[in-house]
């Protein structure tokens, strides 16, 4: 038996405030720590290196986020190409610093709210549903070097404060939330989502564990704030999602893959779904040499309280775990690298491919939650050539997103309750973890290069028309 895709699937594209809008000190803007981050692949090493403060240096680095591809000018033409895709839902974010400039204001800026009333006024014209995260790898860089970001507690307040104008503006016109962006990356890279670097105690783990309470918290208050306005908004947790196998059956493999699932995959849905910490957290923290954080009253009861409807999350790669060898090849990855696996092949980024553990993860994930899943981000970063008609010939891309969907529809037929698809980077973006333009992942070409140069022109590439036709056939014509 063949089910399908559910008649009310959410197909549509993902994007980030931070790496499209641009505009970043427009109409009353604050810098948010994206726009602290300089482009290119040094951008990671540097900004970990231990004397890195924050402090921008335009005359050494360029700031591709502060020009984006301009879409803050540009929402309505790109906004009218999904909707000629055909995009039943459009996943974006709040750029946190364009509501509260520097986070602990306590009016909000108007015209910060004024343009995101007219996105979601355009997305409804063509009857495109916002899928919104609060919090995407953008949080106003004030908090970050005033406050020292997540792992203050104030940060729960400043974040409560946020969430409620925006959820209190805007529910009316958003049915689908998320608080915060792959939350657990902050395992490998406290800095985009906790807002703490090597100097400012991103290198300790105690202060990443309090950090992740302080998110949990402050995720679960938007819960709250969103259920009272209305029981029928859905509002998730997202997280980054790596499906990790074993290199071989050696048990010690086996239980470090076991135990890489619990402390990488889970650990943040376990609470945010659940409601509680997992059996197993004494463990991670103590091999982490954590013995406590501080929990104030109260907050165990607001996590079991206010849990989520929905978990979305990201998948863009498997990985391999091998503790009983350390000459084996290595990988690079989203925020993580493992091993290599020789099954795979890689993107040029050498980001491993694999559709399977995409089936893999969908069914682990309904496992262990049996929650409604949102595959929030999937898609493959390339460099594409625009030819002289102006034309993308991106086979490698359809390819890639062809095997993906395949592997849904398993899922699908697995029982999996999959709510919809939003591949990442629908229109070319700037990059997170390189700040590259020329990482492109979108089914529309945006003319410009990694330094901000071009015309800005968009232009259709061949999986324009493709996934075009994929939505009209809700997935059956790959
Ligand atoms: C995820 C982030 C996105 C996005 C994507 C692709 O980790 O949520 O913001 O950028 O990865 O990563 P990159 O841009 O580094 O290729």
């Amino acid at each position: 038996m063949t089910r399908n895709f559910s008649d009310n699937f959410l197909w549509g594209g993902a994007t980030a405030a931070n790496q499209l809008e641009g505009a970043y000190n427009e109409a009353g803007k604050g810098l948010s720590i994206a726009d602290a981050l300089p482009g290119g692949k040094q951008r990671f090493p540097l900004v970990a290196k231990p004397d890195f403060d924050w402090t921008l240096d335009p005359e050494k680095y360029v700031y591709p986020n502060h020009q984006g591809i301009d879409h803050y000018h540009r929402y309505k033409e790109d906004i009218a190409l999904f909707a000629k895709m055909g995009f039943k839902c459009y996943r974006m974010s709040i750029a946190w610093s364009r509501i509260f400039p520097n986070g602990d204001e306590v009016e909000p800026n108007e015209a910060g709210l004024a343009f995101y009333d007219d996105i979601f006024d355009e997305c409804l014209k063509y009857g495109i549903e916002p899928v919104v995260t609060i919090s995407h790898y953008e949080m106003p860089l004030y908090l970050a070097k005033e406050y020292g970001g997540w792992k203050n507690r104030k940060l729960v307040d400043f974040f409560e404060r946020y969430a409620k104008v925006v959820l209190t503006r805007f529910y009316k016109k958003v049915k689908y939330w998320m608080t915060f962006n792959e939350i657990n990356c902050a395992f490998h890279f406290p800095i985009m989502s906790q807002g703490m670097v090597p100097a400012t105690g991103a290198l300790e783990k105690k202060n990443v564990y309090q950090a992740f309470h302080h998110q949990f918290v402050a995720s679960s208050k938007a819960v709250k704030i969103a259920h009272e306005l209305n029981p029928e908004l859905e509002i998730g947790c997202m997280i980054l999602y790596a499906t990790t196998y074993a290199y071989d059956a050696n048990p010690i493999n086996q239980l470090a893959t076991l135990q890489q699932n619990q402390d990488f995959n889970f650990y943040c849905a376990d609470v945010q779904v659940r409601g509680e910490y997992p059996a197993y957290t004494q463990r991670l923290w103590k091999n982490d040499g954590v013995d406590s954080i501080e929990i104030a009253d109260g907050d165990l009861e607001l996590l079991k309280e206010n849990t989520v409807d929905y978990i979305a999350f990201s998948y863009y790669m498997s990985t391999v775990i091998n503790e009983t060898d350390s000459n084996t090849e290595q990988a690079q990855g989203n925020l993580i690298g493992g091993v290599k696996n020789p099954f795979l092949e890689s993107s040029d980024w050498g980001w491993q491919i694999d559709p399977t553990g995409l089936r893999i993860a969908l069914n682990e994930l309904y496992g262990r939650y049996e929650k409604p899943l949102f595959i929030v981000e999937n898609g493959l970063g390339a460099y594409d050539e625009l030819d002289e008609h102006f034309q993308v010939a991106d086979d490698y891309r359809i390819s890639y997103l062809r095997s993906h969907i395949e592997a849904m529809a398993e899922a699908v037929n697995d029982g999996v309750d999959l709510m919809g698809y939003t591949p990442w980077g629908c229109i070319d973006l700037v990059s997170a973890s390189t700040g590259e333009m020329s990482k492109r992942y979108g089914f529309i070409y945006v003319d410009l290069d990694d330094n901000g140069k071009g015309s800005g022109e968009r232009y259709e590439k061949k999986s324009f028309n493709w996934y075009k036709n994929v939505i009209a056939t809700n997935g059956k014509k790959l």
